[in-house]
Order: structure tokens, then sequence, then C-alpha cells
């Protein structure tokens, strides 16, 4: 993970390691943050930031959800972001925007306590691994179930909502394997720990829907954009577990993990990436570092020249 040397805190660019909070933070007791993951890339004509306005809107709508009122516009976060990416000198780069909710009142009412906001940037590789993304990992379905809008919101990016994938990440790990898949209290196939789900049947591309407890990924929208124009049909709806092992084809899609072919499901082979996933996952290679045109107005370039 390569390190910057500054972090956007409250609308300061602050050395990276003076980038604190007080112990007392509110969402550091009650994980009442809501946040995003982005990612820039090198491109022919300069850093691109991919779908960087859907992002900072999903950001704005987790924060209204939980009754936080960001104290920046989507311009001034993303304009931030920019310099912030320029200022470190990266080309390419995970980008981390947070707003929480800070030291004031203790106590389960946060209605008082500030909304504090801070972006950060950091270089990541592959999410599961290099091996990983080319040629599949090892998931298994979780005990835990994924959290249910009767509890929570699953359409919400919010901090205290990863518990959930936290338990069901450390629990695929100790038993050997490197993703979870959380099942709703159902049965249906709802996402990974930080991924949405796709399955491939005889020539068709199921995932599940909005009513799944399912984070609103902008990589899953890109990919089903994709996958259409590469003539494939692609159907939102129920998923049940056992269609993952009886898939042709599974993979995983996120920010971090962009499109990550899945081998085996629970022990049982799915085999190596087939041609479908194959074929998404280098137009969406080719869509996240500008080499296709049907999908350059993805990329949000960075104006800011790169430190030499
Ligand atoms: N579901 C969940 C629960 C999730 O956290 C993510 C992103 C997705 C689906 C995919 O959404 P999108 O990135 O918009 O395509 N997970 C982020 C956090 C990963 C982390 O470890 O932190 C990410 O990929 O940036």
């Amino acid at each position: 993970m390569g390190t910057a040397d500054l972090i956007w805190m409250n609308g300061e660019f602050v050395a990276h390691e003076d980038a604190k909070v007080h112990v007392l933070t509110h969402g550091l007791h009650y994980g009442t943050g809501v946040f995003e993951g982005i990612r820039a890339y090198e491109t022919d004509h300069g850093t691109g930031v991919f779908r960087h306005q859907e992002h900072l809107e999903r950001l704005r709508r987790s924060a209204e959800l939980y009754y936080m009122k960001l104290p920046y516009s989507t311009e001034e976060l993303r304009s931030a972001t920019h310099e912030l990416i320029g200022r470190n000198g990266f080309k390419s780069c995970y980008i981390r925007p947070i707003a929480y909710r800070g030291h004031g009142p203790m106590g389960l009412d946060p209605l008082a306590n500030p909304v504090e906001v801070a972006i950060a940037v950091w270089e990541w590789g592959a999410y599961l691994g290099e091996e990983g993304q080319r040629n599949g990992i090892r998931a298994k379905v979780s005990t835990w179930r994924r959290i249910s809008p009767d509890s929570l919101i699953p359409h919400a990016k919010a901090s205290g909502q990863y518990l959930n994938s936290v338990l069901a990440k450390i629990e695929a790990k100790h038993a050997g394997y490197e993703e979870a898949i959380l099942l709703d209290p159902h049965g249906h196939v709802c996402e990974g720990t930080g991924e949405n789900v796709f399955v491939i049947r005889d020539g068709a591309i199921y995932t599940p829907g909005h009513s799944n407890a399912i984070l609103d990924g902008i990589t899953r929208r890109s990919v089903v954009e994709i996958a259409r124009d590469l003539g494939y049909e692609v159907v939102e709806r129920h998923v049940a577990r056992a269609e993952l092992a009886l898939a042709d084809e599974v993979f995983l899609t996120g920010t971090a993990a962009e499109l990550t072919p899945v081998r085996a499901i629970d022990d049982h082979e799915i085999g190596p990436p087939g041609e479908i996933t194959r074929a998404i996952q280098a137009t969406l290679d080719d869509a996240l570092h500008g080499r296709d045109e049907r999908y350059a107005h993805w990329l949000d370039l960075v104006a800011v020249p790169a430190r030499a």
C-alpha cells in the first residue's frame, strides 16, 4: 500500500501523520459514518477518476439516510480530490472519502455532533490478489446473514454496517477461503463482503436486484451496461445459494476488487474464468483505463498536473 503525503481533512490539506481524530469521536464509538471507495486510473489523457460524480452522489445519499448533512458540496469534494491526487503525485490511486459524526455529546443521539469530512488516497493493488484477479478466488457462503433492511440500510455505505462484512471476512479467511458471500435470511444470495456478485448459466447473466440487501454498486452498474453492450442478457432477480455452485461462471465486482472471478464456491469447483467473465473483465479494464471510447465519459480527468 503506497502511502500519501497529504490527507484532506475538513477543508485543509494536512500531513498524513497529522490526520487524527479525537478518541471521543462519535463515529468511532457508534459507527456513525458514511464513506466511499473510488479508484483513479492512469490513462493516455492523464489521471481519470472512475464515475466520480456517482460515487460522490452515493456518499451524499448515504449521509442523508443517516440524517447527516455534508458540509461540502459535491463540486467542492470533487475538486478537493483532484487537488489531493495532484499534490500527492499519484497517477493512479484508491480514494476514500469519509464523513462521520465528530467529537461532541456522547450518547446515541448524534444530531448535535458535527459532521466531519476527510478524503484519503493511497496506492492499492489487486484487492483479492493478482493471482485471484487473473485466475479466480475461492469463496465460501457465510454463516453470517447480510444485514437486513429491517435493521439497517443495505443501500447505504455506512461505517457501522461493515461489522457484518468484517465477521464474514474473518470467518472465510479462518476457513481458508479468500472471500465470503452473504445470503439474506430467506437464503437469497446478496453479495460479497465488499463486492456485488454475478452468476452465469447457459449464456445468461444473473445478479441480485435492488430488493435484495445489496449495495447499489457502481462497478455493478458498469458491468451490467458493458455486458449488455457485448450482447449478453443480464437479469436482475433472486439468486439461490445452489445457483452459485451450479453456475458455469461466477464473478465479483467492486471498486477495490474491480472484476474478480470466483473459481470455487464451498469447495465446488467452478473452474478457471470462463469466456463471458473474460470478455466483460477485458472491456471493464479498457473502460477503467480510458482505452474504450464508449465509456470515456465515465472518467473524470484530473486537471491538476501531477507532481514531477
Ligand atoms: N457491496 C459492498 C458491501 C461493498 O462494500 C462494495 C464496495 C460493493 C458492493 C461494490 O460497490 P462499488 O465499489 O460501488 O462497485 N466496497 C468498497 C470497500 C472495500 C473495502 O475493503 O474498504 C470498495 O470496493 O471500494
